[in-house]
């Protein structure tokens, strides 16, 4: 290394310099009181195009990081993971590049492997489609603030979409599609489209789901402590033997709000379950206050609603021809305005036809537009939009 010679002619002209760039960055420093010098290294956008780069890039990302995955399928060899957190103001992006489509095929991983597992917080993932799991599809593991857009999980050998663990805090599933999952080690007995078990923590909310065609339950919170919010979501088609499986044991519950004990008053809103092999809402021992507005429940096997046991709230909500009944509801359940209740209507469907409820998403991932189960009513029912 070259030293500065200290007889160097150049040398005071150099420190010179120095000290005029020190003055001025003293005077903007003191100028703009609180200002934050710009410390931080520029965010990486990383694109990615094949299998191994995106594993590295989900491995080795760090906040601000950008990981844009090109369109096609990519077959990774182990489970994509990270612990590695971005932050509330430098979140960690996993998305695909533009609006190309992007599938992540569990076909070549192990037996019992999951295909993509965060242990992070402050990650947003979007627009991309999780398939052919051997195991779970996407796991997030005591995750807080992360978003989770326009995400599709199908076909997978357990649940597809999971969120689990203690400190599960602040994370939003907007417009996520999960369907076809079935676990056959277990005749389908655990595969739901989404499950929020096993954990606890705030803030959680789901919105614009559709969980269907699920040897288990559409979505299922069992043994999950703290209350979680629904809105805007579909359940249907769980629990039905598609596979062939002469031991099946899936359940089939649209809404699975409970389980091992727990109390808890989840909240679900302005959401519909139709043709599921057990009920359409279940409190499934759950005792909490579950407020239930807004909903509908039609053609499932077993009861449109059942709280024969807790303290729920029921308000507003619709139930037609379902196979065990209407509700089951016990003494502590606090039921207004359904159509179960006195004097409440049932308004008439303009649409039994659920065909169109499959078709796309519109362009912003809502859910697709559809006439099935509305009814024009501003009082009770789902919108089903
Ligand atoms: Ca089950
Ligand atoms: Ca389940």
């Amino acid at each position: 290394m070259n030293r500065p010679d200290p007889n160097d002619e150049r040398i005071p002209h150099l420190m010179s310099r120095i000290r005029s760039s020190l003055t001025a960055l003293a005077v903007v420093t003191a100028g703009a009181g609180l200002a934050v010098l710009p410390t931080q290294a520029q965010a990486a956008t990383v694109v990615v195009s094949n299998s191994t780069d995106l594993s590295n890039a989900i491995k080795n990302a760090t906040a601000g990081t950008v990981i844009q995955v090109r369109g096609g399928t990519y077959y990774p060899t182990a489970t994509l993971q990270s612990t590695k957190n971005g932050t509330s103001s430098s979140p960690i992006t996993l998305t695909a590049y533009g609006s190309e489509t992007v599938k992540i095929d569990g076909g070549s991983l192990p037996d019992g492997d999951w295909i993509f597992k965060l242990t992070a917080d402050h990650w947003n993932v979007a627009n991309i489609t999780f398939q052919n799991s051997p195991d779970s599809a996407v796991v997030c593991q005591s995750c807080t603030g992360t978003n989770w857009n326009n995400i599709k999980t199908i076909n997978g050998g357990d649940s597809g979409f999971t969120l689990t663990g203690d400190g599960t805090v602040n994370n939003t599933v907007r417009n996520l599609d999960s369907y076809g999952h079935y676990d056959p080690a277990n005749h389908g007995e655990n595969a739901d489209g989404l499950a929020i078990k096993f954990g606890s923590g705030t803030g959680n909310l789901v919105t614009g789901a559709r969980l269907y065609n699920n040897s288990d339950d559409g979505l299922d919170f069992w043994s999950f402590s703290s209350p979680v919010t629904i809105e805007h979501t579909w359940s249907m088609g769980n629990g039905k033997n598609r596979w062939g499986d002469s031991a099946f044991a899936g359940d089939g519950n649209g809404y699975k709000l409970g389980g091992d004990g727990e109390v808890v008053a989840h909240v679900i809103n302005n959401s519909a379950a139709w043709d599921n092999a057990g009920n359409g809402f279940t409190e499934n021992s759950n005792k909490g206050a579950i407020s239930i507005n807004r909903t509908t429940a039609y053609k499932n096997a077993k009861w449109g609603y059942y709280f024969a046991t807790g303290a729920a709230r029921l308000g507003k909500n619709l139930a037609v021809s379902n196979g065990g009944g209407q509700v089951s509801k016990g003494s502590s359940v606090v039921s207004s305005g359904n159509n179960w209740d006195s004097g409440v209507g049932t308004p008439a469907f303009r649409s039994t036809d659920a065909s169109s409820t499959y078709n796309a998403r519109q362009s912003n991932g809502a859910l697709p537009a559809t006439t099935f189960l509305t009814t024009g009513s501003t009082t009770i029912g789902a919108t089903m939009n």
